[in-house]
């Protein structure tokens, strides 16, 4: 079609919007052959430096690219919007303790939840990148009781795409060659990669390493990657967390024939209590996800998913008193 998708990005003047944006007037979200609208929004403070980054998105001059809106405004900028991508969240500062940022963060989640419930178009997905990504998305959408709760999703695929590389790495294989990987849970460092279903050219990725790698290095690598990251470079990932972005919505939006991580409203599935948004194997058919059933856990699996399923419980009972659920 040529009508251009409204693609709404918050936090756009950030870190992972710098490389985000750019991706998306490229055509890396929603295809070679659909023209997309940007609707950028920021805090004031950032407004400056948001125009900034829109002088580049014009000096690109993307073929793809019908026009930028920006703003301070959720309303304004939610207005009509087919897809948005929630980046922008405050950082965890010295002395933070995580109540504190969900504290902070929550409340930009129930403004801009009620936001896209009022002005949002009908077909909105909505995928949240800001940390703690799952509790923000399980407070978006409890404030927006007009949008099916499933068009709200939080961001893993960051997860799965380190997961892939570590795994990649070690058995000397192309991530092409990795299939059925997914994250379980909570965005923290209690996710859970599973490599029991994964499979490596045919062949199930657990019997492939040792027990004891998985245990003491694959997991942990995975789950402190980002810790890694800011050591390395003196900044949090940007371009790895704007590309699982667009990944995670190119899959929702475009489809895809593989498992994917998504962090989805749990239905129930594998024990996984209703109520929180939390990472699950996901299927997509025209444009709606599903949890891949039917898959055996083990018992490692089974205590490390329940683990990490805590750990959004408890967050979902500190955002619940703090009255932003
Ligand atoms: P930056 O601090 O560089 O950018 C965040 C931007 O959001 C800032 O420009 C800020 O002005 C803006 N912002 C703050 N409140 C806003 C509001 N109410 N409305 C609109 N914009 C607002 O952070 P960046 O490195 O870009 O990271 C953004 C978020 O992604 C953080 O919460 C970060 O923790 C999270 N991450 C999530 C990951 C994931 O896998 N789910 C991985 C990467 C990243 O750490």
């Amino acid at each position: 079609s040529t009508t251009p998708v409204k693609v709404a990005v918050t936090g756009a003047a950030g870190q992972i919007g710098y490389s985000l944006l750019f991706r998306i007037a490229s055509g890396a979200l929603l295809g070679p052959d659909t023209p997309v609208e940007l609707r950028l929004l920021e805090v004031t403070p950032a407004l400056p430096a948001l125009e900034g980054v829109v002088m580049e998105l014009d000096d690109c001059a993307f073929p793809l690219l019908s026009s930028v809106v920006t703003g301070d405004n959720p309303e304004q900028i939610f207005d009509g919007a087919n897809v948005a991508l929630l980046v922008g969240a405050m950082p965890r500062k010295d002395g933070m303790d995580r109540a504190d940022l969900l504290s902070a963060n929550g409340k930009i989640f129930t403004g801009q939840g009620a936001a896209l419930n009022k002005v949002a178009a009908d077909d909105i997905k909505v995928l949240v990148t800001g940390n703690p990504a799952n509790t923000n998305a399980l407070i978006a959408l409890s404030n927006a009781p007009d949008i099916p709760k499933e068009r709200f999703n939080a961001l893993t695929r960051l997860d799965h795409n380190r997961a892939k590389g570590q795994l990649a790495k070690k058995l000397e294989v192309s991530v092409d060659a990795i299939k059925d990987l997914a994250i379980w849970g909570n965005h923290d460092d209690s996710m859970y990669p599973d490599l029991y279903n994964t499979k490596v050219d045919g062949k199930v990725a657990a019997d492939l390493v040792d027990e004891a790698w998985i245990k003491d290095e694959f997991i942990p690598t995975v789950a402190k990657r980002g810790g890694a990251i800011i050591k390395a470079r003196g900044a949090s990932s940007a371009a790895s967390a704007a590309a699982a972005t667009i990944d995670h919505m190119h899959d929702w939006y475009v489809g895809t024939d593989e498992i994917v991580s998504m962090s989805v409203p749990s239905d129930g599935s594998y024990g996984v209590p209703e109520g929180i948004v939390s990472s699950f194997p996901c299927r997509v058919k025209n444009g709606q996800w599903e949890i891949v059933q039917g898959l055996e856990l083990n018992d490692f699996s089974k205590e490390r998913i329940m683990a990490s399923a805590k750990r959004l419980e408890d967050e979902r009972d500190q955002v619940k008193q703090l009255g932003l659920i």
